[in-house]
């Protein structure tokens, strides 16, 4: 959860951004066989976050040379880091620019599956009461709960297999993420140091994310919530804590009582989609205004707030109307291809129905180096949106959106095949 913005792309998802880990570094070859003694940390003298080793080890023993100067428990340190191994996985985990994006469909289709919507339903007959205490309680709807743990965890299926301590100390080795990796680490270390949770049982993903709803140990550490009266915070074996605590971190993050996520909408013919985005907000009458309804021709809810209307797939795909709540979904993982299946998934569980308009499944995705060609396709028309490095995020739409204009389509800074066939059209003209 949260571990790095990821862009969200116009019509691509990309992938949640717990399992983006950020560019991998170099290592030199043969580096990891010259040293795989492990190196006592007290011999060392380490003050800042280590940079880089000459070895996993090496980078492991300066960690804990820096934790024990930054005042924690040398016993903890021992014991926490006594089993981390190497896992050269990380950085091709943590790799560049994917070849080819997930496009918003495809991710939408698998994170809410058929099949997950109907165990998702078993689950929450399972928890009823305590979904019902937890909304009552935090004012977040079961539906949102059981759709970041749907979504997270796959409901506690696959919180990932990895040690905290192990998959942060790799990270921070191989991954260029230091800073991130110490701040997490040194957090790791706490909860161990003042909750008794045992390192060996703080298991996750290779990013870091832990348990049920998939906190960071700094997560963990402002906003784990011990609903079971337990004495601790445990998100990996008590749901009444899990879940709660996933409540409390969107509480935190500005989750409004009685304001739904959003609806999908209708939009008129005449619709400016130069407005359809995310950092345009503005109240709901003015959507009214402009023609918007209910997909079945009524008239739109009044909800609070400043709305946007999200369209991911162009203007023949769904669109959205989108409230301040599902700014704060987004707070627990930067993507709105993530954002949006925690909330379908969440209303389908509750009975709602399924999206009623059209996903362009035929479109193919775009290559890297499609995405590339279009970028500077694009800058070469004057439109600037700062380096060509193939992720198509708001400035990349923004520029399309303004050569779309240009050329009298819809302005819906959807960058589809088309789109780069007409700019390399009219660039031979
Ligand atoms: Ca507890």
């Amino acid at each position: 959860m949260i571990v790095g913005a990821v862009v969200a792309l116009a019509g691509c998802a990309a992938q949640p951004a717990k399992t983006q880990a950020g560019s991998a570094t170099e290592v030199a070859p043969g580096a990891t066989q010259l040293a795989t003694k492990p190196v006592d940390f007290r011999t060392l003298t380490e003050t800042s976050c280590p940079d880089r080793a000459a070895s996993y080890q090496e980078w492991v023993a300066k960690f804990q040379a820096y934790a024990l100067s930054k005042g924690r428990s040398a016993d903890v340190i021992q014991t926490a880091f006594a089993g981390v191994k190497e896992n050269p996985e990380i950085s091709d985990r943590a790799a560049k620019q994917p070849e080819f994006v997930t496009p918003v469909w495809t991710y939408i289709e698998r994170a809410v599956s058929d099949d997950r919507v109907a165990r998702g339903q078993q689950k929450y007959q399972e928890n009823k009461a305590l979904l019902a205490e937890i909304e009552r309680d935090y004012g977040v709807p079961r539906a949102i709960i059981m759709g970041i743990w749907g979504i997270e965890t796959d409901f506690g299926n696959h919180f990932g297999d990895a040690n905290v301590f192990e998959a942060l100390t790799n990270l921070g080795y191989r991954a260029n993420r230091q800073s991130f990796a110490c701040n997490e680490l040194l957090a790791a270390l706490d909860i161990v140091a003042k909750n008794q949770v045992p390192a060996s049982r703080m298991v996750g993903s290779w990013a870091g994310a832990m348990g049920h709803p998939q906190f960071l140990p700094s997560n963990y550490l402002a906003l784990a919530v011990d609903r079971d009266g337990s004495g601790a915070p445990d998100l990996w074996d008590s749901l009444p804590d899990a879940l709660a605590s996933a409540a409390n971190h969107l509480v935190d993050d500005g989750w409004q009582r009685n304001l739904p996520w959003g609806l999908e909408v209708k939009l008129p013919a005449s619709f400016p989609y130069a407005e359809a985005e995310m950092d345009l907000t503005q109240p709901v009458g003015d959507w009214k205004t402009l023609g918007v309804t209910r997909m079945d021709g009524s008239a739109l809810p009044d909800l609070p707030g400043g709305t946007s209307i999200l369209v991911l797939a162009g203007h023949t795909g769904p669109a959205f109307l989108i409230t301040e709540n599902f700014q704060v979904i987004l707070k627990y993982n930067y993507s709105t291809s993530y954002a949006l299946a925690v909330a379908y998934l969440g209303d389908r569980i509750l009975g709602g129905r399924r999206i009623v308009g059209k996903w362009p499944v035929h479109e193919q995705p775009l290559s890297l180096a499609e995405r590339e060609e279009v970028q500077a396709l694009l800058m070469a028309r004057g439109h600037d949106l700062g380096t060509v490095d193939g992720v198509l995020g708001l400035r990349s739409r923004k520029a399309a959106r303004a050569f779309q204009k240009e050329i009298g389509w819809p302005q819906d800074g959807f960058i589809n095949k088309a789109l780069l066939e007409e700019l390399r059209r009219r660039k031979s003209v």
